[in-house]
């Protein structure tokens, strides 16, 4: 990938689920050296520090966990991911994965402004396809794309410049979606990539199939990467494990491929819980995954030897 100027936020947000600690992970990835490694590829960081939420009172909804907080980090974090665009390339560092209903969605502002179709990879063991209707436990970070793809009513959310076309959407890495999801997306154009299809023909003629599409209109390309895509072997540091996710060179192919592909315009790590991990390890990996993302090959490590 060519120099870039990237754009580090912090968003510290932990209102999409019960169990707490991914508050803990913009710091862990700074302490995990991220701008260091960045800076080491030949690329300006600047780290804005950590984003809020806009101003809230939180309602308490008989279903939904901290909907008020949740769509009040979603409008501050769509201003600041737009806005850092203007700058340079957004990373934001999680936080839960509620953030990408806000990071995708100043992505998307960001897009129509400069008239190019925006694609989102999302690398997960889940879908987060709920709407507020479906979700039956109430976790807001089961719900982001389900928002963004506007298939469902999400009142007192900001509005949506268009829905995210089903097209333009690749989910890798899927092994634990919900009946309701899974009836939902068969009826829609995204691109549904299971372990078992990994397993059987490789993750690459999928991804690369993808990222061929986003090249051929000119599209931005926004990566949103759970910890939990992983496997947890792997990567513990996660409160959603599901097991028989993608290997470590799983991971790395799928970065090296779109840093290969020089289409990345922006990217969210989230899902990181360094309260579970072991001796910073998960938080390592999810260094070492965004640099070879950004340029770094997995054999030409700076600090450590194999
Ligand atoms: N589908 C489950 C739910 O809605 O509660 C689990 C969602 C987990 C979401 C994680 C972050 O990817
Ligand atoms: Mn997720
Ligand atoms: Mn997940
Ligand atoms: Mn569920």
């Amino acid at each position: 990938m060519k120099p870039q100027h990237v754009i580090l936020q912090g968003a510290p947000l932990d209102c999409g689920k019960n169990r707490r600690g991914c508050i803990m992970g913009p710091d862990a990835y700074r302490t995990a050296g991220l701008v260091e490694a960045l800076e080491s590829l030949g690329h300006t960081v600047t780290d804005i520090g950590n984003i809020g939420p806009a101003p809230y009172t939180e309602v308490i909804h008989p279903k939904l966990h901290r909907l008020s907080e949740t769509i009040a980090w979603t409008q501050s974090l769509a201003d600041a991911t737009e806005a850092a665009f203007a700058r340079g390339m957004p990373i934001t560092l999680g936080g839960d994965h509620a953030l990408a209903a806000g990071t995708v969605l100043g992505a998307m502002r960001h897009a129509a402004a400069v008239d190019r179709p925006l694609f989102v990879l999302w690398l997960d063991a889940h879908s987060d396809f709920h709407t507020l209707e479906s979700t039956d436990s109430g976790n807001l970070h089961g719900t982001p794309m389900g928002y963004l793809t506007g298939r469902s009513d999400f009142p007192g959310w900001p509005d949506l410049p268009a829905s995210l076309p089903y097209e333009n959407i690749a989910m890798i890495g899927l092994r634990s979606v919900d009946p309701a999801e899974r009836a939902a997306l068969q009826q829609t154009a995204i691109t549904r990539v299971d372990m078992r299809q990994i397993d059987e023909s490789g993750i690459a003629t999928p991804l690369g199939a993808f990222l061929e599409r986003i090249e051929a209109v000119n599209g931005m390309l926004h990566v949103s990467l759970d910890v939990d895509f992983l496997d947890p072997a792997a990567a513990p540091a996660v409160g959603t494990t599901v097991p028989g996710g993608a290997t470590v060179r799983e991971g790395h192919l799928v970065m090296e491929m779109i840093n290969d592909s020089e289409l990345l315009t922006s990217m969210d790590l989230v899902e990181l819980n360094p309260f579970m991990d072991e001796r910073g390890r998960t938080t390592r990996l999810m260094v070492d995954l965004a640099a070879s993302a950004l340029g770094r090959n997995v054999f030409d490590r700076p600090t450590r030897a194999f």
